[in-house]
This record gives structure tokens, sequence and C-alpha cells, in this order.
């Protein structure tokens, strides 16, 4: 029996997996996924062009039926980014819908066109399955500073991770998924891709999220729903416009929020359209997911939940902001099955991610509620920007703007925004006369990514800088 996809050892005629371009039965993706997995097995690593498609998800299935580490990349990356992905991960064969045309960092790999048509595909034996201790999946997450590190993601540590989610949250093989989350990230790929396919129930992938969507997939059979606060945001304001969508989507059986905080006004929103109140849940993806509020307790707004089973989380003194215990507030630590297995390449970044005792050190700050829930309340580094619910990293701006002429000098930062979060604000100081902000939008969105693309730029004449010259942050105009 397969220790990670037990719904392979004998699939069914039950829907698995349905995206805007087609569906496929358990039976159907057994049958196109055993042969591309015979087809890749025994790689080293292999990438997989991480469209929201069904032939992008069929990938991801070989791959992980293959017992091969799957490197998910963001199609819309830039070329920079995507270099660097490319170098890191050194992929032996890239898995891509057919017809697609793929950047100049890829066309050097082999590629492997998904066959998603199982008409006449016959399930062929699946190759021996690695242990739990084997990579499954590398996935790339930013950092302060640098280019984004590949987080690798073993086997065992998905399936503790699904398994406790699953407890939480009384998730079973009856479930009907259904979310528009990109899968290259944790969230719509482990959570919203392995998680269906482990479990043995259906994913229904919407593309991109609006309330008449959400609204038809519910009535369709949809029962959980996935999403980051900007989804819910989003979703708010679909449902004040046209009531009878949020009276839909209450008919599913459970709404959960994630990869960033969902205020408590768009809460409240979404249970008065809906009369559900969203759960949330917290994680990294180098943790994946920790904590998580229980469908069978009532949501307590403001927090993320308890601990999924057997993850242990510790808060830490914050000794470097002063004496902050009499608040309960702590940095957040972790240890327990679901944490990742290092960095790619990068020992002394993953030696500097632990404690000295070998617990993982998330950046959050948080403190317990009398229930026992966590709250997170902020994070220790400046220089993170959550929004949209992607992780960012100051620097890779800041890098990208340095690489355009016009640019002498920048410095960026998160300001709180009502529907990404935080939206990224760039300072920037002109060498010689600025340009119009959207040629240096543009330059990061195809250098790196669309979505690490300043929202604003604000041109100044010199930047806050301390004696040391390091740039004050906190000083910059609101
Ligand atoms: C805009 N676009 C541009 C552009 N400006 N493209 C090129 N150049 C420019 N200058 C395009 C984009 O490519 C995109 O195309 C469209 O415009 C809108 O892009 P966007 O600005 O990113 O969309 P936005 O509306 O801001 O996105 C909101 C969102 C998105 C919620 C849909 O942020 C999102 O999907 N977030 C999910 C992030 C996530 O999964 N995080 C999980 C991390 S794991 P197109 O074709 O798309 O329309 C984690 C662990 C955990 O955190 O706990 O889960
Ligand atoms: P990533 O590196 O993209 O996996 O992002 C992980 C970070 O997302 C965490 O360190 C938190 O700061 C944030 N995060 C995830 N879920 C939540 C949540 N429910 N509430 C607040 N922050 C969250």
């Amino acid at each position: 029996m397969s220790d990670l996809l037990p719904a392979f050892d004998s699939p069914t005629e039950k829907l698995a997996l349905r995206f805007p371009d087609g569906a496929l039965t358990y039976a159907e993706l057994a049958a196109v996924a055993s042969n591309l997995a015979a087809e890749i097995a025994g790689r080293g690593r292999v990438a997989v062009w991480a469209t929201s498609t069904l032939g992008a998800a069929v990938g991801i299935t070989a791959g992980l039926l293959a017992g091969v580490p799957v490197v998910p990349v963001n199609p819309k990356v830039g070329e920079r980014e995507l270099g660097h992905v490319v170098a890191d991960s050194a992929p032996e064969l890239i898995m891509v819908q057919p017809g697609v045309e793929l950047p100049a960092a890829l066309a050097g790999l082999p590629r492997v066109d998904v066959v998603t048509d199982p008409a006449g595909v016959p399930a062929v034996p699946l190759p021996a399955e690695p242990g739990p201790e084997a990579p499954a999946l590398v996935v790339y997450t930013s950092g302060t500073t640098g280019p984004p590190k590949g987080a690798i993601l073993s086997r065992g540590a998905i399936a503790a991770d699904l398994d406790g989610l699953a407890e939480a949250w009384a998730w079973t093989g009856d479930d009907v998924l259904t979310h528009a989350l990109p899968i290259f990230h944790v969230h719509g790929l482990v959570l919203g891709t392995v998680g269906p396919l482990r479990l043995g129930g259906s994913l229904h992938h919407l593309g991109g999220m609006d309330g008449a969507a959400l609204a038809a997939a519910v009535d369709g059979g949809a029962t959980l729903v996935f999403g980051v606060p900007t989804h819910y945001h989003r979703l708010a304001a679909d449902f004040e416009n046209d009531p009878t969508l949020g009276t839909a989507v209450g008919r599913a059986r459970l709404l959960v929020s994630g990869s960033a905080a969902l205020t408590a006004v768009d809460h409240t929103r979404i249970e008065k359209a809906t009369g559900l109140a969203v759960r949330e849940r917290y994680g990294l993806t180098e943790t994946l997911i920790l904590t998580a509020a229980r469908a069978d307790s009532p949501a307590e707004v403001g927090t993320v939940g308890w601990p999924v089973a057997g993850t242990r989380i510790r808060l830490a003194p914050l000794t470097e902001f002063g004496d902050t215990s009499d608040e309960g507030l702590g940095a957040v630590e972790v240890s327990g099955p679901t944490l990742f297995s290092g960095y790619l390449n990068l020992p002394e970044a993953t030696a500097a991610s632990q404690t000295a005792d070998g617990w993982f050190a998330t950046g959050d700050i948080a403190r317990w509620t009398p229930s026992g829930a966590l709250a997170i309340v902020g994070r220790k580094a400046t220089d993170l920007i959550k929004s949209g619910g992607y992780k960012i990293g100051a620097g890779e701006i800041e890098n990208a703007l340095l690489e355009h002429p016009a640019v002498a000098e920048a410095a960026v930062i998160g300001r709180p925004d009502e529907d990404l979060g935080e939206r990224i604000v760039a300072f920037v100081v002109p060498a010689g006369e600025a340009p119009e902000p959207k040629v240096l939008v543009d330059h990061v969105a195809s250098l790196i990514a669309p979505h690490k693309r300043p929202r604003e730029i604000q041109y100044v004449d010199s930047l806050p800088r301390n004696a040391m010259g390091k740039v004050q942050k906190k000083l910059l105009p609101g």
C-alpha cells in the first residue's frame, strides 16, 4: 500500500481532479500519471511548469508516484528568478502542457509533454515507493535577502501534515475541495492538491476566484473551500453585491483561510454573508501547517487555532524587542514531523534557521490565548512582506530595482493594505530623470515575478540612513 497516495492502490471511478481545462477520475488519473511516472522514474529531480491546469497537476502526481522530487515552477516567474531556480534545482527534465512555449531558461531541458487524455491509456505498475524521509517536493520561498531558497519537503512531512489537518477539519475522501490557489506554493500544492489526493477526495480548481464561480462550485457539490485572506476580502464584496452568492457558498461544510492573517472585519463579513465562520490555520513553507482552528470547535477570531497532531510549538523570549513577557508575546519556534529537510544547496542557511536545540525559528511573533489557541501578532523581520499571501523579500525587489539604469538607490517596505494585507511600496532615489513609475513596476515584474512588483513607487531625494549607512526603513514617509 502506498504510504503517500493510498488511493492509487485500487483507483476508483470517483472524481480526482477538476480544473478549468478538464477533469479525471482516480482510475483515469492513475492511468495517465502511472505512464508518466514510468517515464520519469529514477531521475534526480524533475520540474513541472505549474500553471493552474490539469496537466500540471498530473505532472505533480506522476512525480509523487514515481518517487522523484518535483520542483514546481511558477509560470509567471521572471527571467532572473527562473534562471536561479533552474540553476539551483538542476531538474533533469520539465513536464509541461503540450503546446506551451517555455522561456529561454528552460529551453535547454528535456521536455516531457503531459498527456491528460486517458482514452486507451492503461495504467502501468508504479515504481517502488521510497521511504518517508525521501524528498517529495522542492518549493522555492523568499527570505529577507538573496534569491528564493528551495525548501526540501519529504514525503513523510507531507503525509504527517495532511493527516493532522484531516483530523482537525474532519476532512475525508467524501469532501470536494475547491480553491483558486497557485499550485507552485505549499498552500495550493500540498494542502490544495496533494491533500485531496491523499485522502481519496476530489479537487475542483476554479482557475480564478470570484463569488459566482465559488457559488457554482458549491452548488456542484464542493464541501470545503481554501483561500488566502485576499480571496475572502474580495468574496465578501461579491457577496455584499449579490447576497444569493453568499447564501449558496454557505451550503459548504467549511471555509478555511491561511498564508496570511484574515482581518476580523473580513471574518465578520464572510460569516454574515454565508453563515459560516472561517477557520484559520498557520504555517510556513519550511514547516508546513502547524496550527489549525478545528471544524468541531467555534472559531476564535484573531487566532490560528491549535497545534496539529504531532507538532510542538514554544514561544521564545523576544529579548531584542525588550521585555515583552508580561504581554505573553514570544518568537514562535517549532519541532515535529512536518518540518522540512533543509534548504537545497544551502547548509548554512539551513543551520541558521534552527535554534541550538534543533527547533525551527519561524520569525513570527505570537501569544497563546486562554483556550490554548495561537494568535499571530507580527513578524520579526521588516524585510519580509506578505502580499496576497505571497512571501516576498524586500531585498529581492531592491536588487531588481537597482538593476534598472534609472535607479540610484532603492528601499522597499510593506504597507498595510485592506485587499492584499500588505502592499509593496518602493522608495527610489532616481539616477537623473525619474521614469514613469510603470516602467520600474514592469521591470521588476519581468525580472523576478509579477506578484513581487511594487504597487507604488515613491521618488525621494535621499533615503534615511544611520551613521553606519544602513537605511532606516522605519523613518520612510508613510
Ligand atoms: C499585473 N500582472 C502583470 C503586471 N501587473 N504581469 C506582468 N507585468 C506587470 N506589470 C498580471 C499578473 O501576472 C496576473 O495575471 C494579474 O496581472 C494579476 O496579478 P496579481 O497582481 O498578482 O493579482 P492580484 O489580484 O494582486 O492577486 C491576488 C491573488 C494572488 C490573491 C489572486 O495574490 C494569489 O494568488 N495569492 C496566493 C498566494 C499563495 O498561494 N500563497 C501561499 C504561499 S505558502 P493573471 O493571468 O494571473 O491574471 C504559505 C504557507 C501557508 O504561505 O501558510 O499557506
Ligand atoms: P511562506 O514562506 O510563504 O510559507 O509564508 C509563511 C508565513 O506566512 C508565516 O511565517 C506567517 O508569517 C504567515 N502566515 C501563514 N499563515 C498565517 C495566518 N493564518 N495568519 C498570519 N500569518 C500567517
